[in-house]
């Protein structure tokens, strides 16, 4: 589809919409941008690039007669698929893509497609860290911060597009081909793993999957489907799609990929033409074996888009952890605090628990995204946690699963966070013993006391600094 001259409405104008906006008006489109907030709370600046650009503003409501006299509708990926500006569009056979798919379908050099629910972000950095060092001409885009319509302007033939792609993001790729995008296509894609989140936009787990599953259909019979063998919650979409597949995790002998040894040592990679490699961890900081995993696939990916084994393994030497992952802060009277405020779901927490082997004071709570939070208690017969510190909207759900099976404090209050953060660090201190961890892994979102996970593990990062002054 040429976009000259259509009209293209844009739903959403967070950093997808603003960045989808700029491209699909250089192609001459008329656009209009709609967004549910007024415009006193647009982007500084938006309003006033609208206006020069002859870009019409829809506030407070995405209204279904903008949406209904569109050629097309561009969706940001935090919009629920089900609002009835949607929903009558696609009753009227209105195209709807999401900024990522659009972008994706223009985009010239060839696609990299890394999802799951954890591990994205790691995997992603750890494919550009590995591409960067063996000189492959590379952007890394999509959710884990830059939309890739915000790079498309300067690209050519030869430039990966390594997309880091969530599930919001892939419930805008069109199911249909009703409309004569050139569908995006994937050389390579990586699941890493399934477990329960975003569960207040999915209806279960199972169609959580389904909505990842489609990165599949993406695909050609030449192209590459690396998939993590040990999660079974995958299984049920191992014959989806056409490409060739690789593995990681702890391997069967002759499946190809990448395959964990038992000791979280070596990684082995076996090519489907039965070439071997062997990667060296003995310098690897990143803490927990799901992080190894994340590397195993990081390996396969990079490995598969041109990068050299040496370049690879000089990464696995010097790679750091993102922020806010199990970030390891201070240690002060003998306690060591961990920040994983991007542990927004139960699996991540979990994982985190597993990583640490010291007894442990959580701070868990914030904004629920609808999930069950039994799992957490049934983990203590496995990890040794001496208590819990529950904070924000989901505080006494976690109270009410956690407090038999450890002491609980509850810290009250939601609107500054803070404060409630420094209670709650505060509270756990009191609560630990020297030889403990205190972690901060919320299991919900940020969004009931702050502007984002980032936020919420900078105002834990700062009390815990200040308690050593
Ligand atoms: N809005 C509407 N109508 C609605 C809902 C929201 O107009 O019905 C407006 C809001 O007022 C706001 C804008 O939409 O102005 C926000 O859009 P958005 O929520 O799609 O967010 P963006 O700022 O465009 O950021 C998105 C991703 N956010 C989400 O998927 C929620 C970012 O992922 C991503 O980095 C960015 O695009 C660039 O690709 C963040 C995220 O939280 C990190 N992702 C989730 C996660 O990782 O769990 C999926």
């Amino acid at each position: 589809m040429e976009l000259k001259s259509k009209k293209v409405t844009i739903l959403g104008m967070g950093v997808s919409g603003r960045a989808v906006a700029g491209w699909i008006v250089s192609q001459g489109a008329q656009v209009i941008c709609s967004d549910l907030n007024p415009l006193n709370k647009w982007p500084k600046g938006l309003a006033g690039w609208c206006d020069k650009n002859g870009v019409g503003v829809e506030t407070k409501k995405h209204k279904v007669e903008t949406c209904l006299s569109s050629d097309l509708i561009v969706v940001s990926p935090g919009i629920s698929p089900d609002i009835p500006a949607l929903e009558a569009a696609r009753r009227s056979n209105i195209p709807v893509i999401g900024e990522l798919a659009l972008a994706a379908s223009f985009w010239k050099g060839p696609l990299i497609g890394i999802t799951g629910t954890n591990g994205k972000t790691t995997t992603t950095m750890l494919v550009d860290e590995m591409l960067k060092k063996a000189n492959v001409p590379h952007v890394r885009a999509g959710n884990i911060g830059t939309p890739l319509s915000a790079l498309i302007e300067e690209h050519t033939e030869e430039t990966i597009a390594v997309l880091e792609i969530s599930s919001f993001q892939l419930d805008y790729f069109p199911r249909t081909r009703y409309f004569s995008f050139t569908p995006p296509r994937f050389k390579t894609t990586a699941w890493l793993n399934l477990a329960p989140d975003h569960l207040d936009r999915y209806h279960d787990i199972k169609s959580y999957g389904e909505s990842k599953a489609v990165i599949y259909d993406f695909q050609r019979p030449e192209d590459w489907a690396i998939r993590n063998m040990d999660d079974k919650e995958l299984e049920t979409w191992k014959d989806r799609g056409h490409a060739r597949r690789l593995y990681f995790g702890m391997l069967l002998p002759g499946v190809p990929g990448a395959g964990l040894d038992t000791s979280l040592k070596k990684i082995n990679v076996m090519w489907p033409d039965n070439k071997w490699e062997e990667y060296d961890l003995e310098s690897w900081s990143p803490r927990g074996r799901h992080n190894i995993e994340n590397l195993a696939c990081a390996i396969l990916i990079s490995r598969l888009a041109g990068a050299g084994a040496g370049a690879v393994q000089s990464v696995i030497r010097s790679f750091k952890a993102a922020h806010h992952r199990l970030q390891w802060v201070v240690q002060n009277g003998g306690i060591d605090y961990y920040d994983d405020s991007k542990a927004t779901n139960i699996a991540s927490v979990l994982r985190a628990l597993e990583s640490i082997d010291q007894p442990i004071v959580l701070i868990v709570g914030g904004r629920g995204k609808g999930e069950d939070y039994a799992s957490l208690a049934e983990a203590t017969k496995r990890v040794r946690i001496r208590g819990a510190i529950v904070i924000g909207e989901e505080a006494k759900a976690f109270e009410k699963v956690l407090c038999n099976v450890m002491p609980v404090i509850q810290v009250r209050g939601t609107k500054n966070g803070k404060k409630t953060m420094r209670k709650a660090v505060m509270e756990a201190t009191s609560l630990a013993e020297p030889g403990d961890a205190i972690l901060l892994s919320p299991a919900c979102s940020s969004f009931d006391m702050f502007k984002n996970y980032e936020e919420r593990g900078m105002a834990f990062q700062e009390t815990v600094r200040e308690l050593g002054d």
